[in-house]
């Protein structure tokens, strides 16, 4: 049978094809029914623009029930799926595209690269002629589900690097498929569920996370565009699952309207991509009488860990690992540690990528032998097996459960005339966990730099949330014996 995800969809569909799967609060609607049509539709559009099994799909479109389709699409046409975060600079854009190579490009309107080298770009809305939806609203509405194998690519999602360089992290059908079996489980989804998805479709959590979970519960979606704590109080109450990052949940909280009564009608709130503090876990079960469910995932594995649904959800911990799913604690050489002791975080199951996207060496250099990953988490495991993360030996910072890896900003900020060396770094922050901050050393001779024109040139060649949101000029950069910069100091003493 073939293993294609969107088969496996297919397959949980509910009988009533009328049933809603996804409803925006502007009263747009898309039934399982139109799930069927539009995605047979847009199929055999990608088809026409020349678009083959295994070819990738790159897309950097706003949040909307199309992009979602175009997504279902490509699973159903046995495309490779590529979204990109549409907070990317056109010079990032055309980073990956160069690397990713795509069959067509598809991206919102009036932001068309000029790269005359792309083979195919089409906007996304029917708002004109030449878009995507447009060439679909005139193809048939049937397509087969093109045959996939379980290790054949689904998705690529580029992630950066502690070298400044993105990689994609390739995904298989049989990956998402195990990874949303496992949790559609653990989380208990059943009759009557409704999910209310605040999170962005670019990323693993919102499009994977939220979105595998209820198509194999064949329910229904309260589609926000972005989060709004306003928007969030006016719709729980329709709601019974919501997933979030920290940053969403201290928001929340910040809300007045938000109380025990709006979530009367809930029965999980998920956290993750980024550490939920404990002050956080305990302010919103006093408020709501809710605890709140934290998971540990990452792109390279969708979701490896879960508190549980029955069970004592500790404050703090990340949970066991979710069925399938094997987890070790390992030196830097890859010796198992013993229960409780903090070390190098590896997993292993049938969620684990298959590589990086044309980097073999990049690949065997994260993967052990007997094909244990290195995730770049410190943990510890207890004697109950739930897991306590404790660092990162990768140099990365999550502002609001967006990774930004410094070599990156580095390089940019370098590049700033009158900067001799620069150091990027996390510093604490109430609202997005970590904040992105830059110890900068200017040129001797050079003319003082003031902080407003160093995060004015990050911002034109990055995305906004990876510029720095603090500055501190110094003389020098703390170096240990070894010639490395001590960004722990940096925290301590910037912090
Ligand atoms: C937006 N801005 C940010 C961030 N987001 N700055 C720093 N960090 C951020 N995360 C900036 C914008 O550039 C803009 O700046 C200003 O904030 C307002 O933009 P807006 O879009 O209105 O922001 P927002 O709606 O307040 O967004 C904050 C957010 C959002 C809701 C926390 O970033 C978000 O949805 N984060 C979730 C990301 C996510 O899905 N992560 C999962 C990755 P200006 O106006 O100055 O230009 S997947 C993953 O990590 C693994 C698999 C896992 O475990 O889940
Ligand atoms: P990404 O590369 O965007 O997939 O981010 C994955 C990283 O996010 C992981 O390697 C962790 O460092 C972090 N992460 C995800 N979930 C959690 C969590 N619940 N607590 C702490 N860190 C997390």
């Amino acid at each position: 049978m073939s293993a294609n995800l969107y088969a496996l969809f297919r397959e949980r569909f509910p009988a009533d094809l009328s049933a809603r799967f996804l409803e925006t609060p502007g009263g747009g609607i898309v039934d399982y029914a139109g799930v069927e049509g539009e995605t047979a539709k847009l199929a055999n559009a990608l088809g026409a623009l020349g678009v083959r099994p295994g070819d990738r799909v790159a897309v950097q479109v706003e949040k909307s029930p199309e992009a979602v389709l175009l997504y279902l699409a490509c699973l159903r046409a046995g495309a490779v799926f590529l979204p990109l975060n549409t907070a990317y600079r056109a010079e990032e854009v055309d980073g990956l595209l160069r690397d990713a190579e795509p069959a067509l490009f598809v991206c919102a309107a009036g932001s068309e690269p000029t790269s005359s080298w792309l083979p195919c770009i089409r906007t996304l809305a029917a708002d004109g002629s030449g878009s995507l939806a447009s060439e679909a609203r005139v193809a048939a509405d049937e397509h087969a589900v093109v045959d996939r194998g379980a290790d054949q690519a689904a998705v690529i999602l580029y992630t950066s690097g502690t070298t400044g360089r993105s990689k994609g992290a390739v995904l298989s059908h049989g990956n998402l498929a195990a990874n949303a079996r496992a949790l559609h489980r653990a989380w208990g989804f059943g009759p009557g569920d409704v999910l209310l998805h605040v999170l962005p479709v670019y990323h693993a959590h919102g499009l994977f996370v939220a979105l595998h979970t209820t198509l194999l519960n064949g329910s229904g979606v309260i589609f926000l565009p972005r989060f709004d704590t306003g928007v969030v109080c006016d719709w729980l109450p329709r709601a019974t699952v919501m997933m979030g990052v920290p940053t969403h949940y201290v928001r929340l909280l910040r809300e007045e309207r938000f109380d025990a009564a709006r979530c009367r009608g809930m029965r999980l709130f998920v956290s993750g991509s980024a550490p939920l503090r404990q002050e956080t876990f305990e302010r919103f079960r006093e408020r709501t009488g809710h605890t709140i469910l934290e998971r540990y995932g990452m792109t390279e594995t969708g979701m490896n860990t879960s508190n549980p649904l029955e069970g004592e959800r500790v404050a703090g911990s990340v949970g066991p690992a979710l069925p399938g799913v094997e987890l070790r604690v390992c030196d830097e050489h890859g010796r198992e540690l013993s229960a409780g002791e903090v070390g190098g975080l590896e997993v292993r199951g049938p969620n684990v990528f298959r590589e990086y996207w044309r980097m073999p060496e990049k690949t065997r250099s994260e993967f052990r032998d007997g094909g244990w990953f290195i995730t770049g988490d410190l943990a510890r495991i207890d004697e109950r097996g739930y897991v306590y993360l404790a660092g990162r030996s990768k140099d990365l910072i999550i502002s609001g459960g967006l990774n930004v890896y410094p070599k990156e900003v580095e390089l940019v900020l370098d590049s700033l005339p009158g900067v001799l060396e620069t150091a990027v770094f996390g510093l604490e922050d109430a609202d997005l966990g970590e904040a992105v901050s830059a110890a900068v050393v200017c040129e001797p001779q050079a003319g003082a730099l003031s902080a407003e024109q160093v995060i004015a040139h990050a911002r034109k060649h990055l995305a906004a949330f990876k510029a720095p949101r603090r500055v501190f000029f110094l003389g020098g950069l703390p170096r240990n014996a070894m010639g490395k910069v001590q960004k722990a100091r940096l925290r301590d003493e910037l912090g």
